[in-house]
């Protein structure tokens, strides 16, 4: 079965709560980033653990080693149990953010190709290649891959083995959840679902998808 993960990225704490309230029971982990923690905070983290989901931080650490694994020791200690780095900054940044990850018990991916079109000019083709072999390489967990482009998860597939997949791109993008859910372990969803009339059906909606 996939996991359905919600991209929480709105402003607020009371949102944050009020949408993970009404989603809750159809997810398996939230995901947060740049957006709600420069609104709310990291405590923002320790808040949302009440719902008992798995908690990922997507801050796309982009940094030199030491700073790297700064950054995730901090995320780790706010309480999340995932986070997200790239993997362009070469094989010493990724293993630096790994090895933060695994000291704490946590685990962490790497983003591959990115899910919008602008991430062809650079992070596509070969490239989105070599950043898979990189995460197995550098024993992440998992990889970010796009769930707008299913071709390439299946051939990202192909390089990683088993590690997981997470797919952004569902929804809002353009990526359709029928066709990646098959591919991959884990669906990234946002605006789908944060920013329907009825947050919790559109949840439930996704929850279904992902048993197929
Ligand atoms: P929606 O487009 O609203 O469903 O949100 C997608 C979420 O996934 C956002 O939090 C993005 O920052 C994130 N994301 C992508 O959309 N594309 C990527 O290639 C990578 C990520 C990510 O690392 O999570």
């Amino acid at each position: 079965m996939t996991e359905l993960i919600l991209a929480l990225d709105v402003l607020t704490r009371d949102e944050a709560v009020e949408i993970a309230e009404k989603t809750a029971p159809y997810l398996d982990a939230i995901k947060i980033g740049y957006p709600l923690v420069l609104g709310s905070g990291l405590s923002i983290a320790r808040e949302l653990s009440h719902f008992g989901l798995p908690l990922i931080a997507d801050f796309k650490v982009a940094d030199i080693p030491n700073t790297s694994r700064l950054i995730a020791e901090h995320v780790f200690e706010a309480g999340f149990s995932g986070i997200i780095t790239q993997g362009f900054t070469g094989s010493d940044s990724v293993t630096a953010s790994v090895e933060a990850a695994h000291d704490a018990g946590g685990e962490c991916y790497v983003v591959t190709e990115m899910s919008h079109p602008g991430a062809l000019e650079f992070l596509g083709g070969e490239n989105g290649v070599k950043l898979a072999k990189l995460a197995v390489d550098c024993k992440a967990d998992g990889i970010i891959a796009p769930a707008t482009r299913p071709e390439t998860v299946k051939k990202l597939r192909g390089v990683i083995g088993n590690l997981k997949i997470l797919s952004p791109g569902v929804g809002a993008q353009g990526g359709s959840a029928e066709e990646i859910a098959p591919l991959i372990d884990g669906m990234i969803v946002g605006r789908s679902i944060y920013t329907s009339d009825d947050p919790q059906a559109a949840a439930a909606k996704y929850a279904f998808v992902r048993k197929l």
